[in-house]
């Protein structure tokens, strides 16, 4: 029996594993034991993912729709089909006419996005849409308006923790393992604030709960506190930050009791939480990825959070938000004229950085296909991802989608969003492909990083690499110069050629390999990235973009508050998305060891709501919005905040995404508000 070392692949933690094959077939995965990501353990569906890569709804040669029913054909003839097609469409009605859509694999699997933008791009879209453009993209953006740079969370240094929406239990459980551990040792001091009362908000703690979409109220306050009680850095902040006079007299209006007010937690715990945070030195807001930006008030929030970690001198020093050298890879992308989707309407997020994100707005999306405005939308390729279920507002993208004339998905598995494509190609899944895997520098391991996530098995059935299939269409577009590669070798020695560390070198370390060091205080002798070579608290650069400079609260648009009128009739609030250690997004409800743990979706309610609406724990219930009412269990609990009402994503038959409206966005960034929107509950029997 061989063991290939190589990196599970299916989510962004990217965890180790030992993958024992025999006779071409993977017998059992196990995690690499001691292996700095996760130390030898796997999660839920890591344990179970020899059964999704031999998962019944894998596909098993391309297909395509005739007479609403799929048909085996060859590869050659579905390249010919849609390069014939696509180039028609391009004829007829310009480039842009092609939309290009990659769901979360798209962020996590480097080749893949890099070989979509290529194709795109030698195409002339501008138009490709990810879940960067609703995930954690504004977050980074943030931090860059902010420092000049992305700097990230290095909480296993970190001697506080807030951990502010976010669950990683459920989302990143190694990190979840570390927190546990260190509390109960007494080395790390933990705050949760939640609208949920998470596991580790029942470990020593003290926890927080905030009306939703209200945490930039409290982050503000607690700036008002440092400020008022003069417990922020003054060293750092003379000599390393401007706007400071700006942001204390906004502050001021930010008091704990108004903060109360907004959020409905104590002004004393607000008080209590800021002295403790500005009193540790080595302390760390570690925040939901993208959880506190899906709302009205997203880039903001991440601004306040910028602020707080910044005042209190935790930049670039242990266990703060530090500088992680990120690997240079070859850039795939080729220069295209047009603007993506968005790019006049959300200046800030595609323009404030000198190469726009690669992203055009999602939100914006269906709404273009719909109306054909700002111009036809006729075709759509996605890949690695599941939009029919995964994408805010699933009715208006499943009207977009009838107006196309040409709609491929390219998947390793049949999901709600194939079956709607005229084509779906298959592709094989991480564990037949060799790429390059195993990043740390960008969740919350913070180490310069890097592993080869090698082929234990070659691909299953007809499916392929999806470099590959990106490439092999393109030579049939007519842009095959472009794509001159053959093998997965030679596009991970591409990949590396600027990289500093070779192919070879991965292969001599199977369990990775660091390719820097971490450096703490580098602004002492470059200063930071921004125009004024220091932190912007007050930034004029987004003012520019007609977004102010400092951070305020703004409602959910939906909420009690913005909106009474509508709260009479849909008084809860709804969150969605809150992870499953299960799942990922909607990916794995087939395999009977997953949905034997988590067999339905369930909508958690505070006993009080359950009480008003005459529900019991158990009851099949309707969770209603303006938008569109789903049917799915109750799950009456007392870790909810009474009167929200929390709904997991990634569940077909109860799918969240109805509920939504992707026309509510942040107006910063033009993310969809996938939380905080009004809803009721409709009692069923
Ligand atoms: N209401 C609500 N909606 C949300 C969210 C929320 O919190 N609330 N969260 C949003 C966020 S943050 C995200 S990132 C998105 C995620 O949304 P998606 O990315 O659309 O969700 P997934 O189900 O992970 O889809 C991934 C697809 O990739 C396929 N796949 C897996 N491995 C491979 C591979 O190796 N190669 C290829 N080609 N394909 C592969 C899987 O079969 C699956 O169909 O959902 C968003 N939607
Ligand atoms: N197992 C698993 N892991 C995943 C994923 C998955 O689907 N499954 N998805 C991956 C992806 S694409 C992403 S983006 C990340 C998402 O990861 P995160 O964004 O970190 O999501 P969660 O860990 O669910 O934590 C979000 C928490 O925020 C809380 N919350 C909701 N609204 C509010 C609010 O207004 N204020 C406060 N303070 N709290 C609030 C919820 O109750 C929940 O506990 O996870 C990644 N990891
Ligand atoms: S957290 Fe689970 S799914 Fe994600 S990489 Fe690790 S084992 Fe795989
Ligand atoms: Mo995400």
């Amino acid at each position: 029996m061989e063991i290939i070392k190589t990196d599970c692949g299916l989510c962004v933690n990217d965890c180790a594993i030992d993958c024992y094959v025999e006779d071409g077939k993977i017998v059992k995965i196990e995690g690499t034991p001691g292996h700095l990501v996760n130390n030898g353990k796997l999660c839920a569906k890591g344990q179970h993912r020899v059964e999704s890569v031999y998962s019944p709804t894998r596909l098993k040669h391309p297909v395509k729709k005739v007479d609403s029913r799929f048909q085996k054909i060859s590869w050659e003839q579905a390249y010919d089909e849609i390069a014939t097609k696509l180039l028609a469409l391009k004829e007829q009605y310009g480039a842009r006419t092609l939309f290009s859509l990659t769901g979360s694999v798209g962020i996590e699997h480097f080749e893949f996005a890099a070989f979509n933008q290529r194709l795109t791009k030698a195409f002339g879209t501008p138009n490709m849409f990810n879940p960067e453009g609703m995930c954690f993209r504004i977050r980074i953006l943030a931090r860059q308006i902010t420092f000049g740079k992305y700097v990230i969370e290095e909480p296993r240094k970190a001697k506080l923790i807030i951990l502010w929406g976010h669950n990683p239990d459920d989302s990143y459980f190694p990190i979840a393992e570390d927190i546990r551990n260190r509390v109960k040792s007494g080395d790390l001091k933990l705050i949760v604030i939640d609208v949920r009362k998470i596991p580790l908000a029942k470990e020593e703690s003290i926890y927080l709960q905030p009306r939703p979409g209200t945490d930039a109220a409290v982050a503000l306050a607690m700036i008002n506190v440092i400020i008022e009680e003069n417990l922020y850095d003054q060293e750092f902040v003379a000599e390393w930050t401007t706007g400071f006079d700006k942001l204390a007299e906004h502050i001021k209006q930010y008091t704990p009791e108004k903060a109360e007010e907004i959020s409905g937690v104590p002004a004393s715990s607000i008080r209590r939480i800021a002295r403790m945070f500005a009193n540790t030195k080595e302390a760390s807001i570690l925040e939901g990825v993208g959880c506190l930006q899906q709302y009205a008030n997203g880039l903001q929030t991440e601004r306040c959070f910028c602020i707080l970690m910044a005042i209190t001198g935790k930049i670039d020093r242990p266990g703060g938000w530090v500088t992680c050298p990120q690997i240079r890879l070859a850039d795939l992308r080729v220069p295209v004229e047009e603007k993506a989707l968005g790019y006049d309407k959300y200046q800030l997020f595609h323009q404030f950085n000198k190469t726009p994100p690669p992203y055009g707005n999602s939100s914006m999306m269906s709404e273009a296909m719909i109306t054909g405005k700002p111009y036809p939308v006729k075709a759509l390729i996605s890949s690695g991802g599941n939009p029919a279920v995964t994408f805010p507002d699933t009715k208006r993208f499943l009207e977009g989608i009838k107006n196309l004339e040409l709609f491929v998905a390219i998947d390793p598995c049949m999901t709600e969003t194939t079956r709607l494509a005229d084509y779906v190609l298959p592709a094989c899944s991480t564990l037949e492909e060799t790429g390059i895997g195993g990043f740390t520098w960008c969740v919350s391991h913070c180490e310069p990083f890097i592993m080869l996530r090698k082929k234990a098995i070659e691909p299953l059935y007809e499916s392929k690499p999806i470099w590959k299939i990106w490439s092999e269409l393109a030579h049939k577009m007519g842009y095959g110069e472009l794509f001159p590669w053959q093998t997965d070798e030679e596009v991970a020695k591409h990949f590396l050629s600027v990289s500093g560390i070779t192919y070879e070198q991965l292969l001599e370390n199977p369990e990775g390999m660091y390719y820097g060091t971490k450096n703490y205080e580098p602004f002492k002798e470059k200063g930071f990235n921004t125009e004024s070579k220091k932190v912007e608290l007050y930034s004029a650069r987004m003012e520019k973009f007609g977004v102010p400079g400092l951070p305020s609260h703004v409602e959910p648009q939906q909420s009690v508050v913005a909106n009474p009128e509508l709260a009479r009739e849909y008084p809860e609030t709804l969150i969605t998305g809150a992870r499953q250690v299960e799942y990922i997004n909607a990916q794995g409800h087939e395999i009977p060891g997953l949905a034997a743990r988590i067999p339905e979706a369930v909508a958690w309610i505070h006993p009080l709501i359950a009480n008003k609406y005459g529900i019991i724990n158990g009851e099949m219930v309707g969770i209603e919005t303006p938008r569109a009412m789903i049917k799915i269990k109750a799950k009456v609990t007392e870790d909810i905040r009474p009167g929200t009402i929390s709904v997991p994503h990634g569940w077909a038959e109860a799918n969240c995404n109805f509920l939504l409206d992707a026309t509510l966005r942040d107006e910063a960034s033009g993310y969809a508000t996938l939380r905080g929107n009004a809803c009721r509950i409709v009692k069923l029997s």
